[in-house]
């Protein structure tokens, strides 16, 4: 039964062939690489990430490549967050800084990062007037569209079937709904939105796709704007799949009261809606009450599928001075952070603490994603998180549905029901985790026509 042990993540030449596996299919149906199954405890959750994937969804912060040699930064990250988006690596300056010539080594190290801890990771952003290189203002007509194509493809393809949503157009709307007069807007004219996602889907058909811009998070003339695009594209059948809000606030930007109103008439277009750049100046009971109704109004809309704040601490925001963040600048949680934690049903924060938590007996959540897929087969991962205490063994279930098979299993040691369909994991090597950490093992599920994610038990801790 079980023909592989791997550690760690599939070796390079079987996901090339994979990969290649993936472009030779008929792949309409794709299931996009992602949480997308979970089960909690019955007890309350006591980090950001665990607290939120009890709901559902995933919570997410904007990291800096050049801060994971910090520990309190990135202990930070690793215990309350599971997705990460690249603040600044993975925009065309620094991946493609001269043409056709791209440099992928920092967003590489984020992503790499991200995946060994079983994050997802939002990319942002393919194409955007800002932190663009030089070269691209200078070329016009059918150079800037190949040039524009030229990188969504070559991006997309790169972490093809790695990035769970892909922020393909940032921010090309005025405040007044018309169109952001950029090199893209000037030397294509209205149609390069569509061709960009068109591109896109083409590239990587495991990402979802998404339009990203500020300032559209109540109603108004921008968001009607973009609310337009998305209704036609939808009309048309180009593809989109998300609609990005990044929702940096203050005191001229407060949180708007049709939020929720706005973020749901784009959901009843049959897109998902993310929070994409969260952050909130201010600091106290007021911020704290701000960040509580952000969460709240993204529990109130289904297909408000996650939230991402733009950074982990005070310190290295890019509003620094406002201090808008969940963490202080010595990674002692915050009022805000406890707001956060309990709108996401979660509890065991307590201010100041900055540690793994409230403590509590052990615990411990999964969550699956599929991270390859070929034409007869998937391998999926599954994410073992401990709660707010240190553990020292786990169990869960996998199953699948006949008449698909697991035939490989990597990084636990499964036992199986009589069906053979119900696989019960423990740890190989791999029991000891510290709160909120993770570790996570992963299988081959032979289809054999049936497409369906396995389904989780519970997550059993000791
Ligand atoms: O401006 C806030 C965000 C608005 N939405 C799109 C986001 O991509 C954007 O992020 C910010 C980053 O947080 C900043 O870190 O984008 C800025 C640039 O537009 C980023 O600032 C840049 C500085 O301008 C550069 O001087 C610096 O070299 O960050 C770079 C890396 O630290």
């Amino acid at each position: 039964m079980i023909s592989r042990i791997l550690r760690g993540r599939e070796p390079r030449h079987v996901r090339s062939r994979a990969r290649t596996a993936l472009v030779a299919a008929t792949v309409g149906s794709f299931v996009a690489a992602g949480l997308v199954a979970t089960a909690g405890t019955a007890d309350a959750q006591s980090t950001l990430g665990a607290a939120a994937s009890a709901q559902g969804r995933y919570f997410g912060a904007a990291v800096a490549n050049n801060r994971l040699g910090e520990s309190d930064y990135v202990n930070t990250l690793n215990r309350e967050f599971n997705s990460v988006t690249a603040e600044n690596e993975m925009k065309w300056d620094a991946l493609e800084p001269s043409r056709n010539s791209f440099s992928f080594g920092s967003a590489d190290r984020i992503v790499d990062h991200a995946r060994g801890q079983g994050m997802s990771v939002r990319g942002h952003t393919l194409v955007w007037h800002s932190q663009l290189p030089g070269w691209v203002g200078s070329l016009s007509g059918d150079q800037v569209r190949s040039a524009m194509n030229n990188h969504i493809t070559t991006v997309m393809q790169h972490w093809r079937g790695q990035i769970h949503s892909w922020d393909v157009v940032n921010e090309a709307f005025e405040e007044n709904g018309s169109r952001r007069n950029s090199v893209f807007q000037r030397e294509l004219g209205n149609g390069y939105i569509e061709e960009a996602f068109r591109t896109a889907r083409a590239a990587d058909s495991s990402a979802k796709l998404c339009y990203n811009d500020y300032n559209t998070d109540g109603q108004n003339a921008k968001s009607d704007a973009v609310y337009e695009m998305v209704r036609d594209f939808k009309s048309r059948g180009v593809p989109i799949d998300c609609v990005g809000f990044q929702s940096h606030f203050n005191s001229n930007s407060p949180v708007p009261s049709d939020y929720r109103q706005n973020l749901q008439r784009f959901a009843a277009l049959g897109v998902d809606v993310q929070i994409t750049e969260l952050d909130i100046e201010g600091s106290g009971t007021a911020q704290a009450n701000s960040y509580r109704s952000v969460v709240e109004t993204c529990l109130a809309v289904s297909r408000c599928t996650g939230i991402t704040v733009w950074g982990v601490t005070d310190k290295y925001s890019w509003r620094s001075a406002g201090t808008p963040l969940l963490f202080d600048g010595n990674y002692n949680k915050k009022p805000a952070y406890d707001a956060v934690l309990s709108a996401l049903g979660g509890s065991g924060g307590g201010n100041g603490g900055g540690g793994g938590g409230g403590g509590g007996n052990a615990s411990c959540t999964v969550s699956y994603e599929q991270t390859d897929r070929w034409d007869d087969r998937f391998n999926g991962r599954v994410t073992v998180r401990a709660g707010g205490s240190a553990i020292s063994g786990w169990s869960t279930t996998v199953t699948v549905q006949s008449p698909q098979k697991i035939s490989a299993t990597w990084n636990g040691s499964p036992t199986w029901d009589s069906s053979g369909d119900v696989m019960t994991m423990r740890p190989n090597g791999n029991a000891s985790i510290s709160a909120g950490g993770t570790t996570s093992f992963g299988f081959t599920v032979m289809a054999n026509g049936n497409w369906s994610a396995p389904t989780l038990g519970s997550c059993t801790a000791s």
